[in-house]
């Protein structure tokens, strides 16, 4: 009786799991028809196919009692890995960087693919400990953009980071403000993963050698140190601009970016002075490491140099307590996740223009 019953009981459940295992088979494959199907995708619907063949052809032998009832699909996938190497073995160094082609998001998405929806990816054979979220101030600038992804991302996958791209473009047309908009990134971005690294990169910057990683260091980094506009030299000794990276750690040390440095200029060297007064150094690569070629482009619409930027510079060790991540104040007014990134649309209370 209690044979039967354990029977009955073992039978239930398993039919349980079934519809379950066939509930999450549909809804993946549903969610990949809507968007462009990842390997890393491909794979997880095969293994959960495979774990419903498994089960169902035991059911039908009859051999309920010795059905292994965990279903690994993600679990299984890391378990054997371990951590990428410290020297990226796929880079090559010196990229040749064209930025007079006509490119359509489709054909940036074939040069890219794969990557997991919102432009997230992790190297497939190793474990990265660099857990990056790159981001993106914007507004009005889809030809940048697409020139970006189109570089960055093979970039990033040959760097074996485990990333994502966030885009955050500024609702309206106020007076922009890009370190704003920097920490806006920094906070959405932690609300959908643990990352411990924040690069933080102009929309028309992109690096003439995938050799200048982007990742954290030791101290702060200045990874755009070598641009093509400044002849590829530091424009002066202090400069922080275009594309930087900090960890969660060294950012939250410096309270994040200011907030109230509208229009443009001035919030690099703002965050410059936080990472001195808190008692930390910039790091940086070497001048051909650290080339870059910038998008050539007219000064945007609504973001003048603000002549009362250089000012508050002499401020910043009194300020940088009252005026950073712990003051930000924003509203999200849209999330779009795209194939090759995060597009988060926020009203960040800009002055009109
Ligand atoms: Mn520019």
């Amino acid at each position: 009786m209690l044979k039967m019953l354990f029977k009955l009981v073992s039978l239930f459940a398993l039919c349980g799991l079934l519809c379950f295992s066939v509930a999450v088979f549909y809804k993946n494959t549903y969610a990949a028809s809507l968007y462009p199907v990842s390997d890393r995708n491909k794979q997880r619907l095969l293994v959960i196919h495979e774990a419903i063949q498994n089960l169902s052809s035991k059911v039908v032998k009859g051999q309920q009692e010795n059905i292994d009832l965990t279903v690994n699909t993600t679990t299984s996938e890391n378990a054997t890995l371990g951590p990428c190497p410290a020297d990226p073995p796929a880079l090559v160094g010196p990229l040749r960087v064209e930025f007079n082609v006509k490119r359509t998001l489709e054909d940036v998405w074939n040069a890219v693919r794969p990557l997991d929806i919102g432009g997230r990816y992790r190297p497939p054979d190793c474990i990265s400990s660099h857990k990056v979220a790159v981001i993106v101030p914007f507004r009005n600038r889809h030809e940048h953009l697409k020139h970006w992804l189109y570089y960055l991302h093979p970039i990033l996958k040959r760097q074996q980071l485990d990333y994502g791209v966030y885009v955050i473009n500024q609702d309206g047309d106020g007076v922009f403000n890009r370190a704003k908009l920097l920490n806006v990134g920094y906070v959405e971005a932690l609300k959908e993963y643990d990352y411990n690294c924040f690069v933080f990169s102009d929309v028309d910057l992109v690096p003439l050698n995938d050799r200048n990683l982007y990742k954290c260091f030791d101290q702060p980094r200045h990874l755009a140190v070598a641009m093509d506009k400044f002849n590829f030299g530091l424009p002066y000794n202090g400069f922080f601009g275009g594309v930087s990276s900090l960890s969660k750690q060294q950012f939250e040390k410096i309270n994040g970016f200011p907030n109230t440095y509208w229009g443009w200029g001035g919030e690099d060297d703002d965050l410059y002075n936080r990472v001195n007064i808190r008692g930390m150094s910039v790091s940086r690569p070497d001048l051909l490491t650290g080339k870059y070629k910038m998008v050539v482009h007219q000064r945007d619409l609504h973001n003048e140099p603000n002549p009362k930027n250089p000012g508050k510079l002499v401020h910043t060790r009194w300020s940088m307590d009252k005026d950073g991540l712990n003051t930000l104040k924003y509203k999200v007014v849209k999330i779009e996740k795209e194939p090759m990134y995060s597009f988060i649309t926020v009203d960040i209370e800009a002055p009109p223009a």
